[in-house]
């Protein structure tokens, strides 16, 4: 049985391809828990067939069997059980979350002094002050994670029903996400109606973005290729058709798509050119790609920095 369940829970195929730095934590840790999900299953299913084979009723048996009321050592230890298994499963799970920095959720900004415990509910309710934007929440922000390569920063706006991407290096907005390989990269999120969340499922991630305030993911992409992204919380009729994709590229593949844009938005003379807001109103101009992403074109165009 210990053989089965180790072999089963390691070679199960069951998620998608590991993209990122994350991956390889949060797959060690779920083929942990299929190898003794798989143990447990075989213990309780072999018990209950064998059970049902070996205590069969008898033929012209018509007792009802022995009146067995209650086993104290045999409840000691199917509690005793279960609950070294959830201990074990906790302290793992939060070891690997802490490796994808998902710790100390003051750590990326300045606490301040409102932070300080003075030991009644309302020290608390500053921290969710809208204007307190410096509390950060998400995955990546430890310091100790990621560290020494600056990341490409990208913020991200979810909205009914489309993400929308910008670079504050370059100034590009896209309706996907392009990132160089290799390189973290940092996504400053927020939400311009109701929580969405941020879900990248090769990269083992997935963030809520809130309206009001910032939430963050910081990751490695280790693969090129071509990833969903899908919003992982109900936030409306056409949920389900919130999605977009990620390209993990070359560096030199990523540059000449951040120049290719970059050259689109400046360039004011050509009517092809995508996210150009002249000469045309905003709304206007942007229609086409706002039908490409499945919002109102006046929505898009409020979103312009
Ligand atoms: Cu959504």
């Amino acid at each position: 049985m210990t053989l089965i369940s180790l072999w089963y829970g390691q070679n199960h195929g069951l998620l998608p391809i590991a993209a990122s730095s994350d991956a390889g934590d949060v797959d060690e840790l779920f083929n942990f828990m299929m190898t003794i999900a798989t143990g447990l299953f075989l213990l309780v299913e072999g018990v209950l067939v064998y059970s049902l084979i070996k205590f069969r009723r008898k033929k012209d048996d018509t007792t009802d069997g022995p009146p067995i009321e209650g086993n104290v050592p045999l409840e000691i230890v199917w509690t005793a059980i279960p609950t070294v298994i959830v201990f074990i499963l906790s302290i793992y799970s939060f070891e690997i979350y802490n490796r994808m920095g998902g710790l100390d959720p003051m750590a990326a900004g300045d606490p301040g002094p409102q932070m300080a415990h003075h030991g009644h509910h309302s020290s608390q309710l500053v921290a969710l002050d809208p204007n307190q934007q410096n509390i950060a929440l998400g995955l990546g922000i430890s310091p100790d994670s990621d560290q020494g390569i600056n990341p490409l920063e990208v913020k991200v706006n979810g909205i009914q029903y489309a993400w929308i991407f910008t670079y504050p290096e370059s100034g590009v907005i896209s309706g996907e996400i392009h990132v160089p390989i290799n390189r973290p990269v940092a996504l400053n999120m927020t939400a311009g109606d109701v929580i969405h969340a941020f879900w990248l499922p090769e990269f083992r991630i997935k963030q809520d973005v809130i309206p009001g305030r910032e939430t963050k993911l910081v990751f490695t992409p280790n693969k090129i290729g071509e990833y969903p992204v899908v919003c992982a919380e109900l936030c409306g009729a056409y949920h389900g058709g919130m999605k977009t994709k990620l390209f993990v590229q070359s560096e030199a593949d990523y540059q000449q798509w951040i120049q290719d844009n970059t050259f689109a938005m400046n360039d004011n003379s050509s009517e092809s050119v995508a996210m150009n807001p002249e000469p045309d109103s905003d709304a206007k101009f942007l229609a086409p790609y706002a039908e490409d992403i499945g919002v109102d074109s006046d929505i898009l165009a409020q979103l312009k920095p």
